[in-house]
């Protein structure tokens, strides 16, 4: 029987929601600033997040309106940098915050002795500021980021690298994501995934999720959209625990 050691958090939709009024924020205004008449509505964003890491998906978005592949690649690299810049700094103001419940149970976690760690497609540029901001960087025993590995979720490439930076099997651990391809990533690591879902992802196919809920913890409790009744009080250290265990 394996106790829990780790608890491994995705970021963008599960520790923060970043996405709608965050990330695609920051990308329109660094096409605006390029002279670009891009504009990324919210159905539209939605659409292009199945596309994981801002810089391929601005690439992909160019050769979609016509741009060369050698066009795209090189105005796809000067947004992205525009853009990760003006995310980092809308973090630093802190307008982006945390998913009700993750600070309490982050801290819980360490309370108990059980290591938090992140395992995020996003750039570090922007996520270790986000971390602090929301955390402090000291809440976490390790932070592996797109700019860490090459291949990218759904890949299981970052689940790996953090799975080995903390010494740890995939049994000892368990993976909490929003996304279909933040699910199959950390399955594919050979983890059990918890899900919690929003707005840009409660219709993916999230079956590889042990659960899947509306939302990390609420004081009068989550909804559990798939999964045993038992989750119906969020991710709690003891829930998380028994799921390691194999009764959960
Ligand atoms: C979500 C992503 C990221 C963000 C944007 O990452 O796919 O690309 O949308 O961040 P995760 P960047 O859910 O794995 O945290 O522009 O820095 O890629
Ligand atoms: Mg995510």
């Amino acid at each position: 029987m394996n106790s829990l050691r780790a608890v491994i958090f995705d970021v963008d939709g599960t520790l923060a929601d970043t996405e709608r009024d965050g990330h695609r924020v920051a990308f329109n205004e660094a096409f605006e600033a390029a002279g670009l008449g891009y504009r990324w509505s919210v159905e539209e964003y939605g659409r292009l997040l199945t596309t994981t890491g801002g810089r391929r998906r601005i690439e992909r978005y160019l050769q979609s309106r016509g741009h060369s592949p050698t066009e795209a690649a090189a105005l796809a690299a000067h947004l992205h940098r525009d853009k990760t810049r003006r995310f980092a700094g809308l973090v630093r103001t802190g307008a982006i915050r945390a998913r009700p419940g993750a600070t309490e149970l982050v801290s819980a976690l360490r309370a108990e002795g059980v290591a938090t760690a992140v395992a995020t497609t996003g750039t570090s540029e922007w996520v270790l500021p986000l971390l602090d901001t929301l955390f402090g960087l000291d809440a976490w025993n390790i932070v592996v980021t797109g700019s860490d590995v090459t291949a990218l979720k759904p890949d299981p490439a970052v689940y790996r690298e953090t799975l080995a930076r903390l010494g740890l099997q995939p049994a000892e651990a368990i993976a909490v994501e929003d996304s279909a391809n933040g699910v199959q990533a950390a399955v594919s690591a050979g983890l059990r995934c918890v899900a919690v879902v929003n707005e840009y992802t409660r219709d993916q196919d999230l079956s590889g999720a042990v659960a899947v809920l509306d939302d990390l913890a609420r004081p009068e409790g989550v909804s559990v959209l798939r999964g045993p009744p038992q989750w119906a009080q969020g991710l709690t250290v003891a829930a998380l625990r028994r799921l390691a265990a194999g009764v959960g």
